[in-house]
């Protein structure tokens, strides 16, 4: 089977990671610049003030991108290029940065595919108490209606938030990434809440527009499986499910919340401050969802446990959820399995939980436009004879691309496939040693880029529309 003419074979990065040039020409600081200040925190003491310098290469790099057959380039604005301040004057350095971007894909033809939120948060709005605080929301929406005004002629896809769960629950639960809270559900599940109203007013605020472009959302997708079938564990499965995906996806695409947790939430005091305006917005939005966008790297395998809640702060190794952590209610627990295949850094290697999973979602939303809006593997690349030779990449791409084939074929409405990342770039929490690129950066020979074995191979997929998987 050929993937269908109007699936779209894209590429992913996010601006922290790629763009460096953090306070040059009016940009504001970031919670970002900043949190990565503290010892520690990153790997080796990685900042992103350089990151892979794209803010000056973007030309060489989306070049690159076209010559590959790229159809399409997810990438995110930074707020505070546009707003420094997050809420005041706009730099219009900031806008005719993204201007030059978006026009630098149109004239190869590639679909712009724009993520608004990406992590990286005005910092006078994150001293101000960031997500916790509604004013946020107000704020998202006036940036949101900047770009939409800016950009909104030549970008027809905008992506509002990017994995709200690891912002939020890395913020707010783990403390390991800003505003660095441990442990504090209260504040985890009222700063989501805050998310998803900013969401859905922005939803309704591009539509108004008319505009005729689509507009959603993406999360990272951790569909969780029962290790076994006991009657413990299966509940430890559906319980993980409500808590990271029903609790996701419910208040976008259905505009109101699971009453599995919030039951539990009530049982705990917990539950968010959910105002009659908050409400509306989330009832008129969720039908005005163009799509979701799911970033999938791996599921969860899940087994109940009996603890007082808490959470461990994860090691960057394991930061986005590989195996061992404890969920922060206590009541289960990731498992590494004997029969399962691991990344250098203990991420799953489950192409078949991806289509599982993808089912899965068909149940809970129907027939929901999908974006698959990153997939990929994060390694140390091995160098040959000067050849960066990540087969293991194109091994993982090749078999989560032929998951998304079979999902189609099952009926799940696949329409685009993102791999992270179009080229390497700053891994969060692991410097630039975890490598996802289909483009190799060079630190040791003044940023130069070099296309990798997997950068043909792709080439070839796309030329071919996938009838070589
Ligand atoms: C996703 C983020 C990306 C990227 C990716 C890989 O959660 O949206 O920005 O970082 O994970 O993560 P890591 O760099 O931690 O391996």
């Amino acid at each position: 089977m050929k993937f269908a003419h109007d699936f779209l074979f894209g590429a992913a990065t996010a601006s922290y990671q790629i763009e460096g040039a953090t306070d040059v020409d009016g940009k504001g600081p970031t919670n970002w610049d900043e949190f990565v200040k503290i010892p520690g925190k990153t790997f080796e003491g990685t900042t992103g003030e350089v990151a892979i310098d794209h803010y000056h290469r973007y030309k060489e790099d989306i070049k690159l991108m076209a010559e590959m057959g790229l159809e399409s380039y997810r990438f995110s604005i930074s707020w505070a290029r546009i707003i420094p301040d997050g809420v005041g004057a706009i730099n219009p350095k900031g806008i005719e940065f993204y201007n030059n971007i978006i026009d630098e894909c149109l004239k190869y033809g590639i679909v712009p595919f724009v993520t608004l939120y990406h992590w990286d948060l005005p910092l006078c709005l994150e001293k101000d108490g960031g997500w916790l605080n509604r004013k946020t929301i107000d704020a998202f929406l006036n940036y949101a209606n900047v770009c939409f005004e800016s950009f909104g002629d030549r970008v027809k896809h905008f992506i509002t938030f990017n994995e709200t769960v690891i912002f939020c629950g890395h913020g707010y639960l783990a403390g390991a990434h800003p505003p660095g809270i441990h442990n504090a559900p209260e504040k985890y599940f009222q700063a989501t809440h805050h998310v998803f109203t900013a969401h859905a007013k922005a939803v309704i605020a591009y539509k108004k527009r008319k505009q005729y472009g689509e507009i959603g959302l993406s999360h990272v997708f951790t569909p969780a499986f029962s290790i076994d079938n006991s009657e413990d564990n299966l509940f430890a499965a559906m319980h993980a499910n409500q808590f990271n995906l029903n609790w996701f996806y419910d208040p976008i695409l259905k505009g109101e919340y699971p009453d599995y947790v919030m039951a539990w939430l009530e049982t705990q005091g917990i539950q968010p401050k959910i105002t009659a305006d908050d409400r509306e917005s989330l009832i008129i939005a969720a039908p005005l969802n163009d799509f979701i966008g799911l970033n999938y790297y791996q599921p969860m395998r899940v087994e109940r446990i009996h603890m007082p809640g808490d959470v461990v702060e994860p090691t960057r190794e394991n930061a986005t959820g590989a195996p061992g952590n404890p969920s922060f209610d206590g009541v289960y627990r990731t498992v590494a399995m004997d029969d399962k295949r691991y990344t250098k850094w203990g991420w799953e290697i489950s192409p078949d939980g991806f289509v599982s999973g993808l089912q899965l979602l068909k149940e809970y939303y129907g027939d929901i436009r999908i974006y698959i809006t990153e997939n990929g593997l994060g390694d140390e690349d091995p160098i040959i004879d000067g050849e960066v030779c990540d087969i293991p990449r194109i091994n993982f791409i090749n078999d989560h691309l032929v998951a998304v084939k079979k999902a189609i074929e099952l009926g799940v409405n696949v329409k685009g496939y993102y791999a992270w990342s179009a080229i390497d770039l700053l891994s969060w929490l692991n410097g630039f040693k975890k490598q996802y690129g289909f483009i190799y950066v060079d630190h040791d020979n003044g940023l130069a880029r070099k296309k990798k074995a997997s950068y043909y191979w792709y080439q070839k997929v796309i030329e071919t529309r996938g009838s070589n998987l």
